[in-house]
Order: structure tokens, then sequence, then C-alpha cells
């Protein structure tokens, strides 16, 4: 069947307005702006997700147990729901006509049983009984320009539509019914607590109360594990018509419209406390979140829906509309699930990779924020009573994969949540670094807690982190303090590196070499070392000096080298890290010819799951910088290792190899992973599926784009290092290079045309591509900017603060 004739007369208009126009209208009006500052204003390109139905509710399945030990599982919120969120309230939306469900959740309720940490759990269901059994002309999408979902139909002769957005600068979710004929609306708001009663001890909640005071509905409760003092409260604004409170309901009759703002709060307060202190001392129990959330409702009110929507689409969108890719496609008007189905057919539409990377960035500003709790395994959201794996952040690939794409794709400051929750566990993980050190090597403790640094072991979330695991090494130390050197590449914030960063990587340097043992043919050894989660004979395996560990202690340490010598920082510490780093060996080539996982292993394979999903063996290559286009019998080994490694088995396993490929400049082979990504491992909403739903699968599949199209890593700028064929023809605007280069470029027949960059920092600007040697550069008043040739395809210029670049590319 073609459906796209079906659904042409449904779709919405874009309005596509060539940037040479806006300058030209806008020089009418006297405004000068450049071609880039127009593209970040006029994102015109519309992304969308939609349905011509509403998402199913079969509801929850107790039966089912998910993966990580997460229930009741729930096929529908998981596949069909679409979600919405402002790094701290994650929303789902059905869009149903007749039971309208809004399952909502906030980082930090979490129960208890979970892991002897506890998960994330549902916060509250909103259900709005409209009754319309039937209905005509339905649409409801998610669009990912402005982060708004709109639910529109037929209904009785009436048109209903629906907004809802949760904003970030008013921490609101924000829901707004219209009609399009005065006094046709009519509903009932119905909000619950998920999981009253619960079938283990340590989930329990009391004080549960949901409650009606004239146009509000408060729910408030504890769960009682860790003593959170939770509040919630439903204002409904209605416009005409009548209002009637039942005890835990309200009525509307006959308004002409009617706006919901749902706000909600708890007694958690981010800070060493939250790590440092037992379960039932972290939160403050007579801390009651009555006033936060009265304040939240008091102050949208007084905005009203037109100011929320306005700054809500200002915000976000000076985010989102930073940065466009164009794989030379048209906008699809099928359904998302259609043009899913017809991509599984082998129909590529290059639409779909581009809305599956502006979708991670776009969940990637729903859920993680400046100032906010970073984004968990499931994001900001989760209708499970026990989340899989707590919606917890694992470091031993999970929560890095979150941030890989942040800062490429320009959304540095989604990293800040992270940031401040590594604030405020690092005393903790300085206790840790202790502990470990004396079970596993008393003598070198130090009295120094900084010469003693800091550890996190894999499994964490909003409450506690954990210290040694014993399925992955050290090396997860050096794999977080990989994201702050990043942090640090991108952004060139010199305070962050003074006061964070340096301090942070200077200290883990500390820690692992605490860890390190002298060998006989004097190599330096981690152990106990752990490759993550690879068994052997059922149990983990633990070994010397695996390539995981070796490798992060190889990153770290050069890390702190640079960045010293950034800040002219000249720590005695630095000769033990200088003395240290050659005699790491981290990479060994194995007789299959495989970078390999574990000193001991000679063909690949014979330890541990030789498809296992973790390729912890490749991180040297991304995110670490180790294997590099310098050493190519490496880089050759490391495509071996992924050949044999195979088919990944979960979303984030797909994104990794995909990035892995394109570090290698395996262009058709990450292309390929992406598109698996696409067709096996991505649901009806998007979402990255393990199973169940984990969003790193998102984020890792938008960093590979990105990787795709622009790469820095080796101190040069590169555009198109692993370009396929099949995006033969297209164009990027604004991905970040390391040194905080913003760079534009256009391509066709696979040849790059146009290359621009802004640089941010005023450092110094090295780029590389086949023939570059014979370009001119000029700056933004036309003037010849001059440069030194590094080679044929490699130059370098100085640039300023704030200056635009245009690099012509003479053939
Ligand atoms: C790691 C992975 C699992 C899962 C879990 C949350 O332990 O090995 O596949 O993603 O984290």
């Amino acid at each position: 069947m073609d459906l796209s004739n079906k659904y042409q007369l449904m779709a919405p208009k874009s309005i596509l307005i060539p940037p040479s126009l806006v300058i030209f209208l806008l020089s009418l009006t006297g405004q000068n702006l450049t071609a880039q500052q127009v593209a970040e204003n006029e994102q015109t390109k519309q992304y969308f997700l939609w349905e011509p139905e509403p998402a199913p509710n079969r509801g929850h399945d107790f039966g089912v147990e998910a993966l990580g030990r997460g229930y009741p599982y729930d096929k529908d919120w998981e596949r069909w729901s679409y979600p919405l969120g402002n790094g701290n309230i994650g929303t789902n939306v059905f869009g149903r006509t007749e039971v309208e469900r809004i399952q909502i959740t906030e980082k930090t309720i979490l129960n208890g049983s979970a892991y002897n940490r506890g998960a994330v759990t549902n916060a509250a269901e909103i259900y709005l009984d409209f009754g319309h059994e039937d209905y005509s002309d339905y649409r409801r999408e998610l669009n990912l320009n402005d982060a708004i979902k709109t639910v529109s139909y037929q209904s009785g002769g009436v048109r209903f539509e629906r907004e809802y957005f949760t904003s970030y600068p008013d921490d609101i979710l924000v829901i707004r019914l219209t009609a399009d004929q005065a006094g046709a609306l009519s509903l009932t708001v119905r909000p619950e607590i998920p999981y009253p009663v619960s079938k283990h001890e340590l989930d329990t909640k009391s004080g549960l109360l949901v409650q009606t005071n004239g146009d509000l509905i408060t729910l408030k409760g504890t769960l009682d594990y860790y003593q959170v003092n939770f509040e919630i409260q439903v204002k409904v604004l209605n416009e005409g018509g009548s209002l009637s409170t039942n005890e835990e309901s309200i009525n509307i009759t006959d308004a002409d419209a009617v706006t919901l703002l749902v706000a909600i709060d708890t007694n958690y307060e981010l800070g060493p406390h939250i790590f440092l202190n037992e379960p039932k001392e972290k939160l403050d129990p007579d801390f009651d979140p009555h006033e936060l959330v009265t304040e939240k409702i008091d102050h949208a009110t007084d905005l009203g829906f037109v100011a929320l929507r306005s700054r809500h689409l200002e915000d976000y969108q000076n985010l989102f509309n930073r940065v466009t890719v164009d794989l030379n496609s048209e906008v699809s008007e099928l359904p998302t699930h259609v043009l899913l189905e017809e991509y599984r057919e082998g129909n590529y539409n290059p639409y779909l990779e581009e809305l599956v990377f502006q979708y991670g960035r776009y969940l990637l500003i729903a859920s993680s924020r400046e100032t906010t709790l970073p984004a968990h395994l499931q994001g900001a959201w989760s209708q499970y009573e026990v989340s899989p794996w707590c919606a917890g952040y694992w470091h031993n690939i999970n929560v890095q994969m979150n941030y890989w794409g942040a800062m490429s794709t320009d959304l540095a400051e989604t990293f800040e949540g992270y940031l401040n929750y590594f604030e405020a566990y690092k005393p903790k993980a300085q206790q840790f670094a202790r502990d470990y050190i004396l079970e596993t090597r008393p003598e070198v403790l130090s009295d120094d807690p900084a010469e003693n640094g800091w550890i996190l072991g894999t499994g964490a979330n909003a409450y506690q982190i954990s210290g040694r695991s014993g399925h992955s090494g050290p090396g997860t130390g050096g794999f977080t303090t990989q994201l702050l050197m990043e942090y640090y590449n991108f952004t060139q914030d010199e305070e962050f590196l003074r006061e964070t960063g340096y301090p942070a990587m200077l200290e883990m340097s500390h820690f692992l070499s605490k860890t390190l043992y002298e060998t006989d043919d004097d190599l330096l050894l981690i152990s106990p070392s752990a490759s993550p989660e690879i068994r052997m004979d059922g149990e983990y395996y633990n070994t010397k000096g695996v390539t995981y560990d070796q490798g992060f202690v190889w990153e770290n340490h050069n890390n702190v080298l640079k960045t010293a010598e950034v800040l002219g920082d000249e720590d005695p510490f630095l000769e033990v890290i200088r003395e240290q780093i050659p005699r790491l060996d981290p990479i060994l080539i194995g007789s299959s010819g495989q970078i390999k996982e574990f000193r001991e292993e000679d063909a690949y394979g014979e330890i541990g799951d030789p498809h296992h999903r973790h390729t912890s063996q490749l991180c040297p290559l991304y995110p670490g910088t180790l294997i590099n286009d310098s050493n190519p019998d490496w880089m050759e080994a490391a495509s071996v290792t992924l050949d044999l490694r195979g088919k990944p088995g979960n979303g984030w396993a797909t994104a990794h190899r995909m990035i892995l490929r394109t570090r290698l400049h395996e262009a058709e082979e990450a292309l390929g992973l992406y598109r698996l990504f696409i067709t096996e491992k991505a649901a009806e909403n998007l979402w990255s599926m393990h199973p169940p739903f984990q969003i790193d699968g998102n984020f890792g599949v938008m960093a590979g784009v990105a990787e795709m199209l622009l790469q820095s890593q080796d101190d040069a700028i590169e555009p198109l290092p692993a370009l396929p064929e099949a995006w033969e023809k297209g164009s990027f605007d604004g991905l970040v290079a390391r040194g905080n280069f913003k760079v534009s470029a256009t391509w066709e027949e696979s040849q790059l045309t146009e290359l621009s960059i802004i640089s941010r920092s005023g450092i110094d600007c090295q780029i590389k591509y086949p023939g570059l040697a014979k370009s001119t550069v000029i700056d933004q008043s036309g003037d010849i900017v001059e440069f030194e040739e590094l080679g044929p395809n490699e130059i370098v210029f100085s640039t300023t603060k704030g200056g635009e670049y245009f690099v012509q590319l003479n053939p």
C-alpha cells in the first residue's frame, strides 16, 4: 500500500526560507547577520515523529521482568509513547482520545530494593477522561524543532487540539487543550500515584495522598528507603465552562480551552552528603517540597500559556538550532512507524538518518541540563516501579556514551549536569580509592587523600556510587575522566580545567599509579584487572594488565601531561607519570591479527565470549586516542577485532562499534551499523532498545553520525573522515571540533566543496583534507588568511576569537 498520498494531506507545513533570502530581508530592516547566524536562528527543516493513531495502552505487565531486573514491563510505553523532558521531569505522552495517559517521573524519586541502591520509579500517571470514542483525521506529533508534542483529531463534529511541552526555564509541564468550537471541551483530570503497594519492602511508600482543592490537585507522599518526600501539583485553568471538584479529580464542563500545569519537587539536594551519608541520612525528612512546587505553579500561572510557551521555545531552540545535518533528504511525511518499516525493507531514507541524529540531540536536551542531574540509563524517563538497572549511572560505558556526542553536537551545557554530579560524588570516590588501596596494596596508601586519588565502580545512581566491582577494572576511572578531558578539549574552558578537570585527572593518575605493579620485564601492569563484564566459566575474569585498564591509564596520564602544560603546572608527580607512560604497554596484537583484550590471550576468542557486547579492548581507539592514524598496524588490528567480534546484540553495543568504525575511516561499515541500529535496535518512537529501552544507544549513534562527518582527535580538524557512498551529497552546519571551532561543510560527489569555520577560542586552526594545501582561506572581511602547509593535505593558520574563516577548495 502506498501511504505517501494518504498522509500527505495531514502533513505539517514546513516553511523553507533560504538563508540568503533571510539575509536579504534582514538587510532591509538594517540588521546584519552572517549566514551561520541565520542558520542558527532559522533551522527550517522540520524534524518530527508522528503517528496517525494514538499510542496503544494495554497496561503494565507484571509477568514480564525486563533485563536489569526492571518491572512491570509496559511495551506500549516503551515503543509507542513520545517522551518530553526538561532534565528534571520526564513525561511520556500517549495522545489517546478516550482516556489520555500522561506518565511522569522525576530523577530523584527512587525507591530502595534494586541492587542495594534503589531505582528510579514512576512518579505519577495523569489520566484525562475525554470519552472521545470515535475520532477521525487524527495526528499525534513530536516536533523536534520546538520540543512540543501535539495531538489533533476530529470527534463529534469538533476539532480538538492539544499541545504538551516541558519547560526548563520554568520547570513545568504544560498541557494546552483547545477545540475549534466554543464550549466544546469537557473532561476529567484524574491523576494517580502509581504502585501504591509494592511487592518489595524496600520499595514501600508512605503518607500517600491525592487531594483536590479548587482548581488544584496535589499528590504527595514519601518513598521510605531514602525518605524521599515528593509533591506533584496539577493545576487546572479553564477558559469558559465550569469546573467542579471531586475527591481526587477535577471535572471541566463546556470549556473553550484548558491549560494544565504540572510541577514536581522533592527534598533532594545534590551535594557530597548525598553520597557520603547512610540511606536515611541523605535527605532531610522534615523538608516538605510543598513551597517549592507551589512557587513553580504560581509562577507559571502568572506567566500564562503564551509566555510559558515562548520562554520554552527560546530556551530549547537556542540549543537545538545550533546544528543541522542534511544528507540530501526530503522531509518525509510518512508516519514514523511506516518510515521505519520501509527502512527495514531496505529503503534507506536519509531523512530518517537525519531524524535519528537530531532525535539524539533532542533527547539529550530533554534529559540533561545545566542544573539537573545527568541523563541516566533511561535518560529522564521511567514508567517502571523498579527501573531496569535502577535507571542508574553505569560507568563501564553507558553514562560515558550518554555524553560522547554532547560536545561535538554543540550541547556542551548538557554535560554540566554530569559535572555537578561528579563534584558531589568525588569525596565519596576518594573514600573508595582509600578502601581500594587498603584492600589491594596497603603499603602504598598515602596520608594525603589527594595522593590516593579517587575511583568509582560501575554502578551509581542519584543517591549512591559504588566502589570496586569485580567485572570492570579501575580503567573505569580513566573512562570517566576522559569526559572531563573532552569537555575541556571542546570548550577550551581553562577555568573549568583549573578548578575541576585537571585536579580530577591528576588525582586519578595518583590512584591509578597505585594499582600498577612492576613486572620482571620492567612493565607496569594493573592488578587486579578486568575487562568489563567478561566471564570465564561463569565467573568474572580477573587478571593483570587488561587493555581496557592499561589503555585508560595511558589516556589519563597523557591527558594530565597535556593539561599541565596548558596550566603551567609543575606538580612533582608529573615526573612519575612521564616515567610510567612508556612502561604501560597497553596494545598487543594477537595471533589472529586482533588487538588483544587480555595479555595472556593468543588467538582471538580464547578468553570470554568472542561475540561479547562490550568491545572494551578498543576503547583506546574510541573514546581513547592511543590507537590512531599514526599507527596503521594497530588500526588494522582494530578492524580485524571488530570483524571477529561480529554483530552487536543491543543498541549501545551497535553505537560503540559504529563509532569505532568511523575512527578507522571505515565509512561503509559505520553506515552499516547505523542502519542496523535503525532497523533492529530502534523502537517505533525511535528509542534505543537493549532491550529494554536504554538511552545510551540513542546518544551513541548521534555521536557516531557526528564522527562520520567531522573528527578532530589528532590535533587537526578533519571534515568528512568517514563519508559513505550513500551520503555523497550533503551539508552540515555547526558541528564542533576540539579547540572550540564551529565547523560547517558542504559536499558533492563525495568531495568537500565548502568549508567554513568559526573560531570560538582564537587558537591556531589546523585542518586536514586531501589536497588542502592548494586551497585559499579568507576571513569574513574577504581578506586572504596566510597559512602554513604541514604537507599536501594539511594546513594551519592563526585565528582570532569570533573570527569566521572560509576555506576555498581548489581542485
Ligand atoms: C552494563 C552493560 C549491560 C547494560 C548495563 C546497564 O553492565 O554490560 O549491557 O547496559 O550496563
